[in-house]
């Protein structure tokens, strides 16, 4: 029995999940040239495919989980519960058009002609928006099709805008902010599920863990009770005496978002000889 998981085979999201399932200790060798591998410290099989076949798959049961973009999940609208977003592969979905046009909002669309990979998601913006506009799909270089003379605008994925830019776009409207996230099919037998809660334990702790610095500081003591107040610590710091009397070292973790301000107090404070160190994985 083991765990069945799905990841894109080569593309953006291949490296982000197989370095995920590694930081997590299963052990996947890289799937190029090969359709799966098995994972040498854990229960699991890993599945290299399209991106766009994972939903299908997941939702089969032929793989019980799987990594894929939201804007693939959405699109293939098919039925699979998300277990967890795991923050790579960001992107949005958005609507773009000619860099000299007067876009006004959803209207300016109507009577329009929209070439896009995603006809369902693209589809679904229009109907809400009470917009009537002809749909042409095709499958890559979407970006292309207005100065072609294909169509009046596009919807595609974005992340540095600089593709759009290069072909004389401009993005007007994001429909859909997308991250890569879990995915799991309906029926999972119980054992399948205690392995994908053991993985989803271990997912959360490494990612958690990129959020965290640990600080190593040395403190006069009378600086303690403010440098304490500063670092709430995962429980509370670690202070221990240094051989110098009056002195201290404080251990503690400090979240990334507010790494710099917090160092900046702690000298302010009088702390002295601040370490900061990577945290690999954190367990709470
Ligand atoms: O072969 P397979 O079908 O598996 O791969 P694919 O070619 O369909 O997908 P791939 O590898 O290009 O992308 C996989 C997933 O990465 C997507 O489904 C998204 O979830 C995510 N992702 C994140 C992106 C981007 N960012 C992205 N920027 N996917 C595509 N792009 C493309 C976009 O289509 C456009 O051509 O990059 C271009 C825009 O980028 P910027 O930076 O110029 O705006
Ligand atoms: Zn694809």
């Amino acid at each position: 029995m083991s765990l069945k998981i799905a990841i894109q085979k080569s593309g953006r999201l291949h490296d982000d999940s197989l370095k995920l399932l590694n930081d997590c200790g299963l052990g996947v060798k890289n799937g190029h040239n090969q359709l799966k591998s098995n994972a040498e410290n854990f229960a699991a099989e890993v599945y290299f495919l399209r991106d766009d076949d994972i939903p299908q798959y997941v939702e089969d049961g032929v793989a019980h989980i799987g990594f894929v973009g939201e804007n693939v999940l959405y699109e293939k609208n098919r039925s699979v519960d998300i277990v967890e977003r795991v923050g790579f592969g960001k992107c949005r979905l958005s609507i773009a058009v000619g860099k000299n046009e007067d876009y006004t909002g959803p209207a300016y669309l109507d009577g329009k002609k929209i070439a896009t990979s995603y006809p369902f998601l693209t589809q679904k913006f229009l109907t809400e928006n009470g917009v009537n506009a002809e749909i042409h799909e095709i499958s890559g270089s979407v970006e292309l099709a207005p100065g072609i003379g294909l169509a009046d605008a596009v919807c595609d994925l974005v992340s540095s805008g600089s593709t759009l830019f290069m072909n004389g776009l401009k993005e007007v409207q994001p429909i859909l902010q997308s991250q890569a996230v879990l995915i799991k099919t309906k029926e999972l037998q119980p054992d399948q599920q205690k392995l994908l809660d053991q993985l989803v334990f271990r997912i959360r702790s490494v990612r958690k863990a990129k959020r965290y610095k640990y600080v190593l500081l040395n403190a006069p003591n009378d600086a303690l009770e403010t440098v304490i107040s500063l670092l709430p610590g995962m429980r509370s710091p670690t202070v221990l005496p240094l051989a110098e009397s009056g002195w201290s070292s404080v251990h503690s973790v400090i979240e990334e978002d507010a790494f710099w301000t917090k160092i900046e107090q702690l000298k302010a404070a009088g702390a002295e000889g601040i370490l900061v160190v990577p945290i690999e994985k954190m367990i709470m």
